[in-house]
């Protein structure tokens, strides 16, 4: 059951703290961070970084590298997955892409991007490969979102030791696949999105068209790496990341899908407490959102990422505004219905705890101890709930779930006795009444009991009804 990042996760809390007062310097006062309101980073259990926004069916999916504990160098073996329907409450899908998926890879799981076409899923990413020990772009699909991805072709779509693929599906179905660090690349993909036709062509970097950059002789414009590509109201977009190595987000336009690119300015200035930075952007119910990186978990940094969002609005000429790192992160976009089941490892914010694949599965929530708690946004009780329902295993003597409102020690609406099952995934679904859950509300499941890990988690309902005696 243990996990690296478990034996380090007592100090977050602390932690926490300072971190967020280094990455946010810069932030003024209004924005510092209280623990109660932040939601960036997306996720505080794994260092993730690269994000990826994939919109389908009805949600957001969100493709990120993973930055390995305590790594001093861009050490990545695996990808990951989340998903939100409203932007604050992430699902954890685990890990259905990594190194062991190419046999040709050695090593690098960097920055990638998944795109959908015709009901499948490509998985665009850099890794380097073993025969030649360069940088290569290998490319996953599958039939879901979610994966299992396979490697498609069991050998490099393109090899030129230059990284970071952006994958763009034009509205007359000539996708194009850019990437590169230093120089900036595209092919035309075919419509198999597993091959192309022609070579891949050299960008011109040209000043114009990417900024100038001063004292660098072999790079003249700003343009670095981790480009992202799209189409808005007929202008092409290439957002990246400028100027290592302390980088910051800007972006070109262009009249058409290969140029010619003018320059637009930054996005993102440089902030967060990492060297590097990744865009990602998306429209999502009618609104966009950026999607980057920073240093902003405790021990957080340049090679320990974490990925984050923020909610904007283009200019009417659609010219990007200047977006800032916040801890708040993007508003939600809808409530969470607590009234079907919803995963355990569905959570805006947590303290202390970890996920892992289940043995009934997606995934569950472990590594749970005394105090440990997972904070869900938004959740509608509406007239009122009446009983909590969970699905439990513990190999010890099980816990307590407390159910809390607004915050890890706000009103207790409910409390649900977890036992012993025997095993950490003998799984068995333990209720409880409720009393006080109305309205919309963040709702806490804090965990407690004894010492030692207590319980895992793997989803849990509510039902609607009428008032039932107060929880004592
Ligand atoms: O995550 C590894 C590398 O760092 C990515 O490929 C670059 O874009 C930079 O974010």
């Amino acid at each position: 059951m243990q996990s690296a990042t478990a034996g380090t996760r007592l100090t977050r809390a602390a932690a926490w703290v300072l971190g967020l007062l280094l990455a946010f310097a810069v932030v003024p006062a209004a924005l510092q961070p209280t623990t109660a309101r932040a939601d960036n980073p997306i996720v505080q259990h794994v260092y993730t970084a690269d994000p990826a926004p994939l919109v389908y069916n009805g949600r957001v999916y969100l493709y990120t590298g993973h930055d390995e504990d305590g790594s001093t160098y861009f050490t990545m073996k695996d990808w990951r997955v989340w998903s939100s329907a409203d932007m604050v409450n992430w699902t954890d899908h685990g890990s259905p892409l990594s190194l062991t998926t190419f046999s040709w890879a050695s090593s690098d799981a960097w920055a990638g991007q998944t795109v959908q076409r015709n009901g499948r899923f490509y998985w665009y990413v850099p890794v380097k490969n073993r025969a030649t020990g360069r940088m290569a772009i290998g490319v996953a699909v599958a039939d879901s979102p979610t994966g299992p991805f396979r490697d498609a072709l069991g050998h490099p779509l393109v090899e030129n030791g230059e990284i970071d693929p952006t994958v763009f599906v034009d509205d007359d179905g000539q996708a194009y696949l850019y990437w590169g660090n230093p120089n900036l690349w595209y092919v035309r993909l075919n419509a198999d999105m597993t091959s192309y036709s022609g070579s891949p062509t050299k960008t011109p970097l040209t000043a114009a068209g990417f900024g100038a950059r001063t004292g660098d002789a072999n790079r003249p414009t700003l343009f670095e790496e981790g480009p992202w590509f799209y189409k808005r109201n007929g202008l092409y977009y290439m957002v990246f990341a400028a100027k290592c190595c302390s980088e910051f987000i800007a972006y070109s336009t262009a009249p058409g899908p290969t140029g010619p690119w003018t320059y637009r300015g930054t996005i993102m200035p440089t902030q967060g407490g990492s060297f590097t930075n990744h865009p990602g952007i998306v429209d999502f119910k009618g609104n966009s959102y950026f999607f980057y990186h920073n240093g902003a978990l405790p021990g957080g940094g340049g090679y320990t990422r974490s990925v984050a969002v923020e909610k904007f609005s283009y200019n009417a000429d659609g010219t990007i505004p200047t977006i800032n790192m916040t801890n708040t992160g993007a508003p939600q976009a809808g409530a969470l219905d607590p009234y079907v089941r919803q995963e355990a490892e569905t959570i805006a914010w947590e303290s202390g705890v970890e996920t892992e694949a289940s043995g009934e599965g997606g995934m569950d929530v472990g590594w749970i101890e005394n105090g440990d708690y997972i904070k869900v946004k938004g959740v509608a009780f509406g007239a009122g709930a009446s009983s909590f329902a969970v699905r439990v295993a513990s190999a010890n003597a099980g816990g307590t779930v407390e159910l809390r409102l607004g915050s890890p020690t706000g009103t207790v609406v409910g409390r649900c006795g977890v036992p012993g099952t025997g095993g950490w995934q003998t799984w068995t679904t333990v209720t409880c009444p409720v009393s006080g859950a109305t309205g919309t509300q963040d709702l806490y499941l804090r965990f407690t009991g004894g010492s030692g890990y207590l319980f895992n988690v793997n989803w849990w309902q509510f039902t609607q009804g009428g008032a039932v005696a107060p929880p004592r």
